[in-house]
């Protein structure tokens, strides 16, 4: 039987999944041949497209000589090693284009595929094309509770609404946008998700045993989208839900009851993903308490998963969180590398290490974690953050498609990117919820889509799958050109208006949100950038700082290490430096604060002119939502330029060599 296409409740945004994105398709004739779970979704696509679109679709076979426009093949590719079970080609040839795969994912990434090219799929002829994604693993991690928490609320670091998954403190009975969102992922080509944050709390640490039905419930609507399910698990679980004394990875008790439990989680959820853990971090339980290593903590659980074919998620966030600002020989920045790296190859070949892209937490700018050159023996995951946690939280336009193309790019040795390096997945923090555009910012959508491309292929260009994500959602009418300058250079906007030259957070305490230039600077997080009258930054270099610069491979650790050769934007990550030192650029530090912080507004101001001329041509309701945003960025833009402007002005005591005024 075919999968209907899910029904959006009103309301409700379709997305990157207008019907009107499936016209090509629903006004052809189409033939599916081959059978199982995803053969009958992409019958259903179909089915529904014809239904509007006046085609139609026949299943398997016709009387001879009828001709079709689209042929999707299940089972009908000759190089099945090659495509594997998510890979496809697609070819035209005298008037028929053909989309072949060996197993369902491929026949569904395949009609997706089709989709995107629209008319151009049918006209002329077509090479055949192979496509098969980079990595194995694109998956999303969603902060989600069961329960609201008193200071996080529903979603951590959610900017979107309530969690998609869970309301009045369970799982959703209705699943049916649950369903949608699927169906929107594998669009993107995602293909697992986590279904709650990676902070358990006690609700939520009753997932995993009690509670594994509700899992189970969103596992089955998703899996016909080709997404697996995994849930985050506390390390502790032994002790809190199975009442045994110790966790100790190494004791015979504790290993006996996460087998037990994670067969009872593959009863439930036979093609369940694993466990992603969090451990020793931010306070989270983890095997440090029993002097056992993160890797006889991972281990443990890969174990419990190895007979299901599981894996474990552990992650690299491992820092010390009670720091003393006057300590300037603790970094939280070479932390991670610094806990990891001597366990390189004491990792269970189920185990892959998810580390964040950079080695603080996700700021607007930072050099690319040093831990993932560094791990040769070990499966890595690299983490991404699409929840704008630090970069605008969804009421500022920031696409981060090119942020997060350099880091991909990015070589710690010249044989391999970092793209090539994420063996294990590119995994991303989801910034969707249930509020009616998913995520808050309609063009915040843009960043959950071009995650889901850049894991499918970490070297595409970020620019095509803009405009990719803007002709699906929008359509190919003339708007898309103003679409496109609105989202491009927003993360550089972004960049611009808050903290300077690599140097991070200046952000309000607690929520993140808006600038406070000192509010972290006496902390015990660890994020201070040490600003005085004479000078500001970090020194992290080997001669003089904490050593973080030798962390990476040569070129970079020479590169890094001098100011004279660090790049300007990362120059306050690696180096204290005085006001008066003059960038590559040619200016110095002090009048780039000034600067930048006046250009970011501006820009900021141009933007929201581009967007206005935009009315009449994109749906009003998206319109005036995207408008109102764009007064609190504006707002807000205006708010880190002054703050940030005045602090350096009377830190300094240098005038702007514009003579603007200050606040
Ligand atoms: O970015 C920080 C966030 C925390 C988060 C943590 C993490 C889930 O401020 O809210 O906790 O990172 O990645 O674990």
């Amino acid at each position: 039987m075919p999968l209907p296409v899910p029904v959006l409740p009103e309301g409700v945004d379709p997305a990157w999944l207008p019907p009107a994105a499936f016209r090509a398709v629903g006004g052809r004739r189409t033939l599916i041949r081959g059978s199982g779970p995803l053969a009958e979704t992409v019958h259903g696509e179909v089915a529904e497209a014809c239904l509007r679109f006046g085609g139609r679709v026949v299943r398997d076979t016709e009387p001879e000589g009828v001709a079709h426009d689209l042929v999707l093949d299940l089972g009908g590719a000759d190089d099945p090693e090659l495509l594997g079970e998510e890979g496809f080609t697609c070819a035209r040839e005298g008037g028929t284009t053909t989309v072949t795969a060996i197993g369902g994912r491929g026949l569904l990434y395949g009609l997706f595929h089709v989709v995107r090219l629209g008319e151009a799929a049918f006209t002329g002829e077509r090479a055949r094309e192979t496509h098969h994604p980079a990595l194995a693993l694109r998956m999303l991690d969603h902060w989600d509770n069961v329960a609201a928490h008193p200071v996080m609320g529903q979603v951590e670091r959610g900017y979107a609404g309530g969690s998609l998954f869970w309301e009045d403190g369970r799982a959703r009975r209705d699943l049916e946008r649950v369903r949608a969102y699927g169906r929107l992922l594998a669009a993107c080509g995602i293909n697992a998700l986590a279904v709650n944050n990676v902070n358990v709390h006690e609700t939520e640490a009753h997932l995993l045993t009690d509670r594994i039905g509700e899992v189970a419930a969103i596992a089955d609507v998703l899996r016909p989208y080709g997404v697996r399910t995994h849930l985050s698990v506390s390390f502790a679980a032994p002790v809190v839900l199975g009442g045994l004394p110790t966790a100790d990875p190494l004791d015979e008790t504790v290993r006996g009851w996460w087998a037990k439990a994670t067969g009872a989680v593959y009863e439930a959820i036979p093609d369940f993903g694993g466990y992603v853990v969090k451990a020793d971090s931010e306070g989270q339980p983890g095997p440090f308490a029993y002097g056992r290593s993160h890797a006889d903590g991972a281990n443990l659980l890969a174990a419990a998963l190895e007979p299901y074919g599981g894996t474990v998620h552990w992650r690299a966030f491992v820092y010390d969180h009670c720091q003393d600002w006057r300590d300037r020989t603790t970094d939280r920045a070479r932390a991670a590398y610094d806990h990891f790296v001597p366990l390189d190859g004491a990792f269970a070949a189920d185990a892959v290490l998810q580390v964040k892209h950079g080695p603080i937490d996700f700021q607007v700018r930072e050099p690319v974690s040093p831990l993932i050159g560094a791990m040769p023996g070990t499966r890595l995951a690299v983490e991404l953050q699409v929840t704008q946690e630090y970069t605008g939280q969804q009421r500022h336009v920031c696409w981060l498609g090119p942020m997060w193309s350099e880091v991909l790019r990015f070589r710690h040795r010249p044989e391999s990117s970092v793209g090539d390096l994420a063996r294990g997945g590119l995994i991303a923090v989801s910034n969707a919820g249930d509020d009616p555009f998913w995520t808050g910012h309609p063009l915040a959508q843009a960043n959950l889509y071009t995650f889901g491309r850049l894991a499918w292929r970490p070297d595409a260009d970020p620019g095509g799958i803009l405009d990719e994500w803007i002709r699906l959602t929008f359509g190919p009418g003339p708007e898309a050109a103003g679409l496109h300058a609105v989202l491009d250079g927003s993360w550089r906007t972004y960049e611009k208006y808050t903290a300077p030259l690599g140097v991070g957070f200046m952000v309000q305490p607690g929520h993140h949100y808006g600038p406070s230039v000192d509010g972290y600077e006496y902390s015990p997080w660890g994020t201070y950038h040490f600003a005085d009258r004479d000078g500001i930054g970090v020194d992290r270099s080997v001669a003089t700082g904490t050593g973080y610069a030798g962390q990476y491979a040569k070129p970079w650790a020479e590169l890094y290490e001098s100011p004279d050769t660090c790049p300007d934007e990362l120059l306050l990550f690696f180096h204290h430096v005085s006001y008066g030192h003059t960038l590559h650029s040619g200016k110095t530090v002090i009048q780039h604060i000034y600067d930048t912080h006046f250009e970011g507004v501006e820009e900021v101001e141009e933007a929201r002119e581009a967007w206005d001329s935009l009315a009449g041509l994109v749906d009003p309701v998206r319109h005036a939502r995207v408008a109102e945003r764009y007064e609190e960025q504006l707002r807000c833009a205006r708010e880190w330029r002054d703050q940030i402007n005045s602090y350096f002005l009377r830190k300094s005591g240098v005038p702007d060599e514009r003579g603007r005024r200050i606040y």
